[in-house]
């Protein structure tokens, strides 16, 4: 069995990371500058016309997209580990907030991102205040789900936290703060404290 997986620190790539660390299953990196044209054309090129990381490579089968990646490790790997559901109600919620996080948060940090710090003349100050607003509205969701519950998908961790919370990670990164919800922030610090995430911190 052979994994490759394409990277660049602190970007995406950093949710599959995390994911591949708690799984414990052995991994080839292979790191990604992405300011540098020619690393990319030459690393990236051959295994996502996207040109973007992360990538994962596994047995040839070649895979892109965060979201994606994630349900093909949960499915293939993290069942046994009791990191990812079994088919059932319980994928289903998986699922659910797998694709969430990047088709509606993520999408609206983008948003609000752009119309707020990107190039000056893309910026738009009604669409970023708007973006900011969806992006308040999304975390009440996630504080909601964790009224009763340590982790998104019950008592137990799972893949699903290691994506979410790296992208609470990458919000933090902007100044976006937790300071109006409290399960957030307590989640958020307790998967944080998980050595896997420790480790890749430190590297
Ligand atoms: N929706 C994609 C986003 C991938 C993406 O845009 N990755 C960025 C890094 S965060 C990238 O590699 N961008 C290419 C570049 O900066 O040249 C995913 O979730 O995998």
């Amino acid at each position: 069995m052979s994994i490759t997986f394409y990277f660049a620190p602190m970007s995406t790539a950093s949710t599959v990371h995390w994911s591949l660390e708690e799984l414990e299953i052995p991994y080839e990196g292979v790191q990604v500058n992405l300011k540098d044209e020619a690393d990319k054309k030459a690393k990236l090129g051959p295994v996502n016309p996207n040109m973007a990381v992360p990538v994962l490579d596994h047995d040839g089968t070649v895979i892109f997209e965060s979201a994606a990646i994630q349900i093909y490790l949960g499915e293939t790997f993290g069942v046994d580990k009791g990191l990812y559901p079994k088919p059932g109600p319980k994928r289903g919620e998986a699922l659910k907030w797998l694709v969430w996080t990047n088709v509606s948060l993520s999408a609206a940090v983008g948003r609000w991102l752009g119309n707020t710090q990107g190039e000056e003349s893309m910026r738009n100050e009604a669409a970023g205040a708007q973006a900011r607003k969806d992006i308040a509205r999304l975390h009440a969701m996630v504080e909601a789900n964790l009224s009763d519950r340590d982790y998104m998908l019950g008592e137990n961790v799972s893949l699903v936290d290691f994506h979410l919370v790296s992208h609470f990670h990458w919000m933090s990164y902007c100044g976006i703060d937790l300071s109006d919800f409290p399960n957030v922030a307590a989640w958020v610090e307790r998967c944080s404290a998980r050595p896997a995430n420790q480790k890749l911190m430190a590297a």
